[in-house]
């Protein structure tokens, strides 16, 4: 591959998403130097618009080459290759996990207890990913119902109350408010909108918000925020443990094994590793 071709092909442009993911972070710090990117153009956005720009180059069979991450619906939507990363840049994988401002799991027990006993199968959360996409914004509480309403039990199965009860019973503290903040990515509006349904279910008052990383971590730091579902650990959103991890308490983890990625459109027939990018 020569450089003008490379350079036309892509025009040495990365769609990127919110400048305070971990994923960027990782992409500037790390995926740039070790595969030799120091000249390629990289686009913070937001992942709403990575997704939409995804979507007009995949239409058009443009060339693109889109920061992503799996579990992502994207790939059961659209025909991607992953890029190889044959120099382990990216890290190993993270788990998913819950983090809470330090002191909930005191205040806040039965729910804490509800959360650490929560996991999430990939079936499980790319089939309510799907239902929240398909449902469209501002109806991700319907989706959430209707993705309830097939798994009768569930809330009794997160949720135990004394005593049995159902999936109607109330919680031992219900009339609580509980803050959820989260990010805007799939698995976090997932989880945290199933959350605020069981919660409600059970009786409590849950906020829910959306932040970028930057701010949800600085107001789980602060108490301005309960707990947020999405925090990738051991590698991905290290630099924020780091920062705040003791002002944070990890609740436990919900979801593995996951992979950050660039990814391009299948029909770049040979793109196919982080090496192929270089001239
Ligand atoms: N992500 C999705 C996040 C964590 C979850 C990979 C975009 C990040 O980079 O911080």
């Amino acid at each position: 591959e020569d450089l003008k071709k490379n350079e036309d092909k892509f025009g040495k442009k990365i769609i990127g998403i919110e400048a305070s993911s971990g994923e960027m972070g990782i992409l500037k710090d790390k995926i740039v130097k070790e595969y030799g990117l120091e000249d390629w153009k990289i686009v913070s956005s937001s992942t709403a618009s990575m997704l939409a720009e995804l979507d007009r180059s995949y239409k058009q069979e443009k060339p693109i080459v889109t920061t992503l991450w799996s579990p992502h619906w994207a790939y059961s939507k659209y025909d991607l290759t992953k890029l190889k990363d044959p120099k382990g840049a990216w890290g190993k994988g993270d788990k998913i996990h819950t983090v809470a401002r330090k002191g909930f799991s005191q205040d806040d027990p039965t729910v804490a207890k509800w959360l650490k006993g929560f996991k999430m199968s990939e079936k499980d959360l790319t089939d309510l990913e799907g239902m929240i996409t398909d449902a469209g914004k501002g109806k991700e509480q319907d989706a959430v119902k209707e993705w309830l309403k097939k798994h009768p039990g569930y809330v009794n199965k997160m949720a135990p109350v004394a005593g049995g009860g159902g999936d109607t019973a109330k919680g031992k503290d219900a009339g609580k408010t509980v803050n959820l903040g989260y990010f805007p990515w799939d698995e976090a509006i997932a989880s945290t909108y199933l959350w605020q349904n069981i919660l409600e279910d059970r009786g409590y008052k849950p906020n829910v918000k959306q932040l970028d990383p930057g701010p949800l971590y600085t107001a789980l730091s602060k108490g301005d925020m309960d707990v947020q579902m999405d925090s990738w650990l051991p590698t991905t959103h290290k630099q924020y443990m780091d920062k705040y991890g003791d002002k944070l308490s990890d609740i436990g983890k919900w979801y593995g094994p996951t992979s950050l990625e660039l990814s391009v459109p299948s029909y770049m027939k040979d793109v196919n590793s982080l090496e192929d990018l270089k001239d």
